[in-house]
């Protein structure tokens, strides 16, 4: 009795195996599993049925394969019913809206001094680079700052870990004496790039900031030139509307030396609260001057054949009065709601 329960169990494996292979749907799912493991009709039922009559040491054997075959059935139809659903919930909506992939977008700082940049590659300058370690001599004492100077002290520089020559460049200025160094004139170059000093973080302070300066050095050059040149660039970048004036300065490195304000763009001198001049009507945008023959000389260069201009300005600074920006500080923050509106 118990081999006939035997080959009836192999025969229904193998017919349960075939019907596995025709379940296209939930639906067949059901009938298949009805068919197996119904309480009152499944093949498994059935099966369990035969035990009483079998005989008592038969009866535990009997059990066990019934029961292994049961399992097997749950087993197969479980999977199946998960690879169904599974196939459901992937179905592909294709009329949701698309995922928004954010791009990015350029800094104010690189979109200011690319401008800046463009105006002056427009009037025939090159772009030069330096490194932002420099050598005392490179970012002082070349520039006609002598040892002493109070520019010079520890307080204001970064210095080297180890080193008491070599520091954070304080200005893009050594740029140029690299240059001179290793040109003759004509040189009609400007020089963007990340200075640094020591001060302690306000609206207006930060202890690494970004300038441009500017270098034109070739026969006869003279301040008419400075000026006709900063006029160009300024009505360029802030409007044909503003006018310029130009104040007795002091640079070490340039002599005669001049700051140079723009008539305010937002109020004209009109609006005695105005929050961009505060009420005085200019602004002050850059200092320039007559590159000193001492600075031509210390790189070679005739001061009795050559002369030259240059100028300098803080990007940020620039950025700010255009923008109407009061916080030198958002440009670091990396706070995406600022920095989004200009991209
Ligand atoms: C400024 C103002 C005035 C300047 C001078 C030189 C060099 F190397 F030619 F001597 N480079 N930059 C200069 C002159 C910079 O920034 C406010």
């Amino acid at each position: 009795m118990i081999n006939e329960l035997k080959k009836e169990i192999e025969k229904a494996k193998t017919c349960f195996l075939e019907d596995l292979n025709i379940i296209q749907s939930s639906k067949e799912l059901i009938q298949i599993k009805d068919n197996y493991l119904s309480r009152k009709k499944g093949i498994v039922t059935e099966f369990m049925k035969q035990i009483k009559n079998l005989s008592a040491e038969d009866k535990p054997l009997a059990g066990k394969l019934i029961n292994e075959f049961k399992v097997e059935v749950e087993k197969q139809l479980n999977l199946i019913h998960d690879r169904l659903s599974y196939g459901k919930k992937n179905e592909i909506d294709y009329s949701l809206p698309a995922f928004d992939i954010p791009v990015g977008s350029p800094h104010l700082l690189s979109i200011v001094r690319t401008a800046l940049e463009n105006i002056f590659l427009e009037m025939g300058y090159e772009i030069t680079h330096g490194p932002e370690v420099e050598t005392e001599y490179n970012n002082f004492t070349a520039l006609n700052m002598q040892e002493g100077h109070p520019a010079r002290n520890e307080q204001d520089t970064f210095f080297i870990k180890g080193y008491s020559d070599i520091i954070l460049r304080t200005h893009t200025s050594p740029v140029q004496i690299r240059y001179m160094e290793n040109h003759q004139p004509p040189i009609k170059i400007i020089s963007p790039g990340k200075a640094f000093r020591k001060d302690e973080p306000d609206a207006t302070h930060t202890p690494v900031f970004s300038q441009i300066e500017g270098l034109l050095v070739d026969k006869g050059i003279h301040f008419s030139h400075l000026k006709g040149t900063l006029e160009l660039f300024i009505k360029s970048f802030f409007g044909q509307n503003v006018s310029l004036r130009f104040r007795p300065g002091y640079f070490p490195f340039t002599e005669p030396s001049a700051e140079v304000d723009i008539s305010c763009y937002l109020c004209n001198g009109s609006n005695p609260e105005c929050r961009i001049c505060k009420g005085t009507g200019w602004l002050e945008i850059l200092g320039s001057g007559m590159v000193h023959p001492r600075v031509l000389e210390n790189c070679n260069i005739d001061p009795e054949k050559y002369s030259g201009f240059a100028f300098g300005m803080g990007i940020e600074r620039i950025a700010m009065l255009k923008y109407g920006i009061s916080d030198i500080r958002m440009f670091y923050d990396n706070d995406l709601r600022f920095l989004k509106q200009f991209g």
